[in-house]
């Protein structure tokens, strides 16, 4: 089995860690394949970045299509472009948010989620709504950290991200704690430790939940709104992203 992982933003090290935790917990028979885009922003904290990043997201897509590639995880917190990710590809497409909010409310009657810029808040908001979420989210807290600080040894991101952890587990009533960022991959097991309850990173969650879904020859539906993209001429300078033929290297049962 191969699954991608696609860090949207174009910072390398965070696309590294990000891989380095897909793997730690993928079954001997998976294959993680970590990337991200040439082109794009260095990192992704707002509405703005989220669109841009979406095209080179999609572009990633397409060619895990045409190589064959069984699953995909978004690892970006905002879950940028999962839905048309999801028309594109031909196996399941998970973004870290929704994998992460489903997993805390499988172990917890109630979770918080901590993130980078209070800015960015309200996309998590707007996904936990989206994904039925707002029974078991109870807050949403931002360390009001760039999200490239998490790449700087010298930074105090460790130390800020589980100090807001701790409020959150004695403040908001939560059982488990959800990472809002990618870029937080390798901090997750260390910050359980530190602070006695779950602690999710949606990056490892979303990939063993693509290797589940891939093992029981689940793929995404291509009935409805999630069929393959209409083909049509794209104008101008965005000629080039014009949907593309649909690539079937997986045979699957669906259309
Ligand atoms: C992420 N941004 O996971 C999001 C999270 C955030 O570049 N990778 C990013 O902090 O908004």
């Amino acid at each position: 089995m191969r699954i991608k992982v696609i860090n949207p933003n174009t910072t390398a090290s965070m696309t590294a860690k990000i891989g380095e935790a897909a793997r730690s917990v993928a079954a001997p028979g998976t294959e993680i394949i970590a990337v991200n885009p040439e082109n794009g922003p260095v990192s992704i904290e707002g509405h703005y970045d989220e669109a841009v990043s979406g095209m080179a997201l999609l572009e990633e897509i397409y060619r895990g299509e045409a190589e064959g590639v069984d699953g995909y995880v978004i690892a970006c917190f905002g879950d940028p472009g999962l839905l048309a990710a999801r028309e594109v590809a031909t196996g399941p497409v998970l973004g870290i948010a929704e994998a992460a909010m489903h997993a805390a409310s499988f172990i917890a009657t109630g979770f918080s989620v901590v993130t980078t810029l209070g800015r960015t808040k309200i996309i998590a908001e707007h996904l936990a709504h989206a994904y039925g979420m707002d029974h078991f989210c109870r807050a949403i807290r931002a360390c009001e950290l760039e999200v490239l600080a998490l790449e700087d040894e010298g930074s105090d991101a460790r130390r800020i991200i589980t100090e807001e952890c701790l409020r959150a587990r004695d403040e908001d009533g939560s059982g488990a704690i959800v990472l809002g960022c990618g870029g937080m991959a390798d901090l997750a097991k260390a910050i359980e430790a530190d602070i006695g309850i779950p602690v999710i990173d949606g990056v490892t969650i979303a990939t063993k939940m693509v290797e589940a879904l891939v093992g029981c020859g689940l793929g995404t539906s291509k009935h409805g709104d999630l069929a393959h993209p209409l083909p049509k001429p794209y104008a101008g300078a965005f000629a080039g992203y014009a949907p593309k033929p649909r690539v079937r290297i997986h045979e699957t049962k669906y259309a």
